[in-house]
């Protein structure tokens, strides 16, 4: 495209005022950007507004570059927020931060590693609490919410996203184990690209610290998140650790010991003690182990999940093949693959 990228002024609901990437043409500013993305539907990234249908709708257009006013989209209100573009400021913003912690720390383009464009539709039916990935337009769709807030925050954009990337490489089976190793990825994805953004989104590493471990606390109206990362278990539903009642769970439950044991290999965990119940790192003894930073560990996970997992991969096949990636990124004797099998070790999966 010979379109250029110009940066706009976004008033986002959950990050204060952001800079957006859009376009100018035939008298109007775009929301798409032809940086982070070619071909697909719009030639670019883009945002568009399904203004309550089902579809995507049209591409958000402007006559300045100063977008949205940072509030809550009411349907109808007295206040109808600027035609709704706060809502998509928040997706851009997380689309850009998404596409650039994957390009910057993986040299992985877009959904597919081809850079082949991706798209965000904003305002998804009428008070929407879910947003979801389509692999058939290759696009995510994202809801007002009704008992959530808006939600376009970034971990549930990172999430939505790796759902693209995951069916575009090891396209695990959206039901079982591999359902919720399927999950476990796309939460993995938020929370890291959560950090990248907090960061200012613009270096080649994932830090260790900067996400709260929590998917959904922003979208929430009562500070109740989706799920934890730390300790699946609080959300009444997930298991903290594998066992054969896994394969029987929502996707959304079996995600939780991986996500668990991602934490535990980016955070490290301390043993069991007495009275230490609601630690954040509680873990039977004597699989205390030292974390290897979220950098690595991600590198990682994203490795097994693009070149090694098959779409029936379960639990077991993950850590084989998890240890198998750390092996070949950091060394066969590596303290990562050790710091793996033990991550693995600490939810029931090995010794
Ligand atoms: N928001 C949900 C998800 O991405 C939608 C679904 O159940 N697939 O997991
Ligand atoms: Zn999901």
């Amino acid at each position: 495209s010979a379109l250029q990228t110009v940066i706009g002024v976004g008033k986002s609901q959950y990050n204060g005022e952001v800079p957006i990437s859009t376009t100018f043409s035939e008298g109007s500013y775009r929301m798409r950007d032809p940086e982070r993305g070619t071909g697909g539907t719009y030639g670019a990234m883009a945002i568009t507004n399904a203004d309550g249908g089902s579809k995507a709708g049209k591409l958000y257009t402007h006559t300045t570059n100063t977008w949205g006013d940072g509030k809550q989209y009411i349907r109808g209100g007295s206040t109808t927020n600027a035609n709704g573009q706060t809502a998509a400021v928040n997706a851009m913003w997380g689309l850009m931060n998404t596409y650039d912690a994957l390009k910057n720390v993986l040299g992985w383009q877009s959904l597919d590693g081809h850079n082949t464009a991706t798209y965000i539709a904003v305002h998804v039916n009428t008070a929407y609490d879910n947003a979801y990935y389509s692999d058939t337009c290759r696009c995510m769709f994202i809801g007002d919410g009704a008992s959530f807030n808006s939600l376009g925050s970034i971990d549930v954009i990172g999430h939505e996203m790796g759902h693209g990337v995951t069916a575009a490489t090891s396209d695990l089976v959206y039901s079982g184990e591999s359902g919720g190793l399927n999950e476990s990825s796309s939460d993995i994805g938020g929370e890291v690209v959560e950090a990248y953004a907090r960061a200012g989104g613009t270096g080649d590493f994932i830090p260790s610290t900067g996400n709260d471990w929590m998917l959904g606390t922003e979208i929430s109206r009562d500070n109740t998140p989706l799920r934890w990362m730390y300790r699946p278990s609080k959300d009444g539903s997930s298991p903290d650790a594998w066992s054969t009642a896994l394969r029987r769970l929502d996707v959304h439950y079996s995600s939780g010991p991986n996500n668990r044991m991602f934490y535990f290999l980016s955070q490290g965990s301390k043993a069991d003690k007495a009275g230490d119940y609601h630690s954040k790192y509680l873990v039977k003894s004597p699989h205390a182990m030292t974390g290897i930073g979220t950098d690595k560990a991600f590198k990682i996970w994203f490795k097994a999940n693009t070149t090694k997992f098959t779409s029936s991969t379960n639990y077991a096949d993950a850590r084989a093949r998890m240890i198998e990636a750390a092996q070949e990124l950091y060394g066969a004797a590596s303290r990562e693959a050790v710091a793996v099998q033990r991550a693995y070790a600490a939810i029931n999966v090995g010794a």
